[in-house]
């Protein structure tokens, strides 16, 4: 089995009220926090579907944007790395999180560096090799380190870049199985992905590019139908899911969890 696609568990946290606050680079209107849990919902109930455990954080009002749990950690079948997010006001999620992964893994490390700084949604794992998108948040310090946490585990790294005004290098693409990208053609067009089928997200669609594979099914924001039928059409099982609110915060599919297998 794929540990990059299967997982038998995820951690996700509720969307606090304090979320109105989140950081988004532009300003599109105030999320809605009840739309935004029954979103939550659905995308908790389809992880479980899979057959996954899925284990609920409750809400942290403290920090606004803890809904997007992935920018927290880095989990790995070997152990989880702890990040160090560029976001200052996210800077306090990490320590957060890390006692709930101490409680799965018998190996939880952390980038520490006080000049590195790294967030999940800069990082893809392939069943090869781990991508890592140099980024607004995600510096050169945070990726060398990262890559002195993973080495001993087996794991190759490989420092690519996230296009100009894209928040997260998985902003623009996401693993749908061991050789299959889904990809915008901004990112694809930096050769990040030689040697992958890439399928490529449709023109005026780029939103979509974030998704998740996650045990048998592929979960993506609704509201893209070409980008679907591609990704049908390629022989993937899908289910669409609401993520208007997550968008007004540059929030989508991997955002919201962590996915492992733990030990
Ligand atoms: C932020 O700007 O940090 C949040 N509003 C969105 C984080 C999205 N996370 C992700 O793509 N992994």
């Amino acid at each position: 089995m794929s540990f990059s696609t299967h997982f038998t568990h995820a951690i996700t946290r509720k969307p606090a009220p304090s979320i109105i606050a989140g950081l988004r680079a532009v300003d599109t209107g105030t999320p809605d926090l009840s739309l935004m849990q029954a979103h939550h919902a659905d995308y908790v109930a389809t992880l479980r579907e899979t057959g996954a455990t899925v284990i609920e954080l409750p809400a942290l009002d403290a920090y606004p944007d803890s809904v997007f749990v992935e920018d927290t950690a880095l989990c790995l079948p070997q152990g989880a790395v702890v990040m160090r997010p560029g976001a200052p006001s996210r800077l306090g999620e990490a320590a957060e999180m890390a006692p709930h992964l101490r409680a799965l893994y018998s190996e939880v490390v952390g980038v520490t560096g006080t000049d590195s700084f790294i967030e999940g949604g800069d990082i893809l794992v392939t069943e090869r090799e781990i991508l890592v998108g140099r980024s607004a948040r995600t510096n050169a310090a945070g990726i060398v380190e990262l890559n002195r946490l993973v080495a001993p585990w087996g794991h190759t790294l490989r420092e690519v870049h996230t296009p100009p005004g894209v928040l997260h290098f998985k902003t623009d693409c996401s693993l749908l199985d061991a050789d299959t990208i889904l990809s915008t053609d901004r990112l694809a067009a930096s050769s990040c992905f030689d040697g992958y089928r890439v399928i490529p997200v449709a023109d005026g669609e780029e939103a979509a590019a974030n998704t998740i594979r996650f045990n048998d099914l592929v979960l993506m924001p609704a509201g893209f139908p070409r980008t679907r039928d591609a990704i049908l059409a390629a022989g993937f099982q899908l289910r669409e899911i609401g993520n208007s609110e997550c968008a007004k915060l540059d929030g989508g599919m991997s955002c919201l969890s962590l996915r492992f297998t733990p030990r």
